[in-house]
């Protein structure tokens, strides 16, 4: 990766953002919003160049919590087996194949409304063999206590994945075995442990525009503003709750056009947050997916798998990339604590792919 030190007018991140300003940057013609977003992608990101992250669940299924668009809440009959925590070792030789499959950034999710302690031992030796391997390090165990997450981050923990998942307003038809407050007292936790800060949602809901900008607001007014947003678009899996609810697609269904606007009303709000197009780019046509990075989504979760739905695949993806001239981007590299610190460097990625 090369740096220049062209000097740019860098966006500075702002804590205040009005329910209004977010509604009209909505509100804009697509192609408007899509430019003003990618002009400040650039200010900050590599252009063309998209990280890659793999996701294991380490924890299948039988989950107590009642998420209604999720197959492992045990509240829902999804045909989903239950399995155990999957053993250190296996883990990491899971690992160490994404690694040799162009992943940078390993991500272990499990089916617990919170981990115990004794789970925490298991999922920091995990962390650590998953550093030791030469990648970034995140985990998405559910609710933490302030301990848990100050334990993690002695591991090595790099990321801390726990989405809001929609408008707090919105938040009670979709989760009721949890609150909102709940969600943004771990997220303060895992703040305060120095653990970087992974939290975003799912658009399709049957949520409302006025609730993706609430969401987008609780977000960007954030004390700090998380280092990443997934933006997940719902993956509809029989028997979930959301599955079954009939979404008014007139009124409230999501489009495509909705998700781009979205991922670049995420990239505009938040200028220095690596944003993920996450869940659903199975159903996604290349299509939609180039105008998502040109909105400014900046990640993607790589392999076969999410954590128990399909994903593209690396083949797919590979042929994407290569299709819309794409780089992976390593974004823990020391370039990006540079330009992060000082705001104004221009960086350029590799002109050919890997
Ligand atoms: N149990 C932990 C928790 O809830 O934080 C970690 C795992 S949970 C599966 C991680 C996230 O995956 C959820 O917060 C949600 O945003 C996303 N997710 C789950 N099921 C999904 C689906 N069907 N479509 C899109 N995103 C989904
Ligand atoms: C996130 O925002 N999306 C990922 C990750 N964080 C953990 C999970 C998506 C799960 C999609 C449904 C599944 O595969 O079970
Ligand atoms: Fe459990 Fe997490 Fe799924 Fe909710 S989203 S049911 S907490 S695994």
């Amino acid at each position: 990766m090369t740096l220049s030190t062209t000097t740019t007018t860098t966006t500075t991140p702002r804590h205040d953002w009005t329910t209004a300003e977010i509604a009209a940057l909505f509100e804009l013609p697509l192609l408007e919003l899509v430019f003003q977003a990618q002009q400040v992608h650039r200010e900050r990101f590599p252009k063309n160049a998209v990280q890659r992250a793999q996701l294991l669940s380490i924890k299948t299924g039988g989950c107590s919590e009642d998420c209604g668009y999720c197959p492992q809440s045990a509240r829902y009959d999804t045909g989903l087996e239950r399995e155990k925590l999957m053993p250190v070792d296996e883990v990491l030789a899971e690992a160490m194949k994404a690694k040799a499959n162009g992943a940078s950034r390993y991500c272990l999710g499990a089916a617990w409304r919170s981990p115990k302690d004794r789970d925490v031992d298991a999922v920091c030796e995990m962390v650590k063999g998953i550093k030791g391997l030469g990648m970034e390090a995140c985990v998405t165990l559910g609710m933490l206590t302030a301990e848990q997450a100050q334990r993690l981050k002695a591991a090595g923990l790099d990321y801390y994945n726990h989405n809001i998942d929609t408008s707090p307003e919105y938040y009670p038809e979709i989760i009721t075995t949890r609150t909102y407050d709940d969600r943004l007292q771990t997220l303060q936790h895992v703040r305060d442990a120095g653990v970087n800060v992974c939290c975003g949602g799912i658009v399709g809901m049957g949520e409302t525009r006025a609730d993706r900008v609430s969401m987008l607001k609780t977000l960007a007014t954030l004390p700090e503003h998380p280092d990443s947003v997934p933006i997940n678009m719902l993956v509809k899996v029989k028997g979930t709750k959301l599955a079954l609810r009939q979404i008014d697609e007139e009124k409230d269904g999501v489009d495509g056009i909705e998700l781009v606007r979205t991922v670049a009303v995420a990239r505009i709000v938040m200028p220095a947050t690596v944003v993920r197009l996450s869940a659903g780019r199975e159903q996604m046509s290349d299509e939609l997916q180039a105008l998502c990075f040109m909105a400014g989504a900046n990640s993607v979760f790589w392999g076969e798998k999410l954590l128990t739905t399909k994903n593209n695949g690396a083949s797919r993806d590979e042929r994407l990339f290569a299709k819309l001239g794409l780089v992976a981007w390593e974004p823990s590299a020391p370039e990006r604590d540079a330009h992060a610190a000082c705001g104004h460097v221009q960086i350029d990625a590799p002109a050919a792919a890997e």
